[in-house]
């Protein structure tokens, strides 16, 4: 049976899987915990026509030594596996079925902390990456929409607990975001698990 096969989501050109309740509320509850507590956050700026923006959410890059990772522009150098990161990391290797070297952290404080509109095709990842997103904390909507077009294709809610695999050629054909919204929600913790193939 193809990785896919369990609850894929019918996009054409892309390979798409939710798993929610991926891990059980009470361990996720402690996982947001630990990791709003132990984490050094940042908030990088990019930027735009000369101007410099403080991207609209905190992050923070772990991975092995020498996974550098791109993102906002910038190139940044990995920290440490702490004990619970590398224990996740284990978990969604097993759940994936292939090897990650480095993870993403994102926090929404709140409704106006988002992530535009990209696609997660960085040449670091190598041609048809396999990206595994969890979700801690309070449920986002996460829009599709394809590569080249304005209009929303389809939307799911990410909720406390679940994995996102998105694999294939996802990256290439689509792009996707976390909106900004005006409706109260709790804040949030993502991670996504990376596979970086060369140095950036
Ligand atoms: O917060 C999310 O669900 C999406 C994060 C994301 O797209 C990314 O880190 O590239
Ligand atoms: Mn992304």
């Amino acid at each position: 049976m193809s990785l896919f096969a369990e609850c894929p989501l019918d996009l054409p050109d892309a390979e798409l899987r939710l798993l929610p309740g991926w891990v059980t509320a009470e361990e996720a509850d402690r996982w947001l915990a630990q990791l709003l507590a132990e984490t050094p956050w940042e908030q990088p700026q990019v930027v735009l026509h000369g101007r410099a923006y403080a991207v609209p959410r905190l992050v923070a890059w772990y991975g092995d030594p020498g996974a550098r990772y791109r993102y906002s522009g910038l190139c940044h150098e990995p920290r440490p596996w702490t004990p619970l990161l590398a224990g996740i990391r284990r978990r969604v290797e097993a759940e994936c079925g292939q090897p990650f070297n480095g993870v993403l952290l994102n926090y929404y404080r709140g409704g106006q902390d988002s992530m535009g509109w990209h696609s997660d095709d960085e040449p670091e990842l190598g041609l048809r990456p396999l990206v595994a997103s969890l979700s801690l904390g309070g449920t986002r909507r996460f829009d599709l929409r394809r590569k080249g077009a304005t209009r929303i294709e389809h939307s799911l809610l990410l909720e406390h607990g679940s994995l996102l695999v998105m694999a294939g050629a996802t990256q290439h054909h689509w792009q996707h975001q976390v909106a900004k919204t005006r409706q109260a929600c709790a804040s949030r913790l993502n991670l996504t698990f990376r596979l970086i193939r060369s140095p950036a």
